[in-house]
């Protein structure tokens, strides 16, 4: 059994998770485009990482025999003036998905859904990991000063970013 408003709740934020995942494969696709495949590797294996988010909450709502409502994505952006200023957005946009993980164990805690609470937790860490890593490109690129052949360098570190688990066949992994 899950609360209505509890279910309501994971449905709207699978949503935020699905446009997390479209985000990134169009920053990957904008890396493509700009011959940073370092930073299409990065972008597509962070796709594939929300991906796992978006499953691990449809897992669940399977589990506790709430319905799964699959809502609208709304189209992402099609580039980004630099590729700095894109991972500074990926940056932003895990903070503001932080925010929306928080709210939701708000309301779990309100409604002493200690399930709930729990399926949570492990978000509330990945969320650290999250933003800890984009902060870390953001702050390589920075340390490069604009210097001519900065991205070219950071790419290369992006291109060595471990590949995810597949989302649908985590045991394959
Ligand atoms: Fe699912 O953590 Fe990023 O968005």
């Amino acid at each position: 059994m899950l609360d209505k408003k509890m279910a309501a709740a994971i449905n709207n934020h699978i949503q935020e998770e699905m446009y997390s995942f479209y985000l990134y494969l169009a920053m990957a696709e904008y890396g493509a485009d700009k011959g940073l495949m370092g930073m299409r590797h990065w972008m597509r294996n962070q796709a594939m990482e929300e991906m796992g988010h978006v499953v691990r909450f449809m897992n669940y709502l399977e589990e506790k025999g709430a319905a799964v409502e699959l809502k609208a994505i709304k189209a992402p952006p099609k580039s980004w003036k630099t590729p700095q200023l894109a991972f500074e957005e990926v940056y932003k946009h895990e903070v503001y998905i932080t925010s929306c993980i928080n709210n939701l164990v708000d309301l779990a805690l309100s409604l002493k859904d200690h399930s709930t609470a729990n399926l949570l937790n492990w978000f509330v860490g990945e969320q650290v990991e999250e933003e800890a890593g984009v902060k870390g490109v953001v702050d390589m690129i920075n340390l490069t000063g604009n210097a001519p052949g900065g991205m070219f360098m950071v790419d290369r570190e992006l291109a060595a970013r471990p590949a995810a688990v597949d989302p649908l066949n985590p045991a394959a992994a």
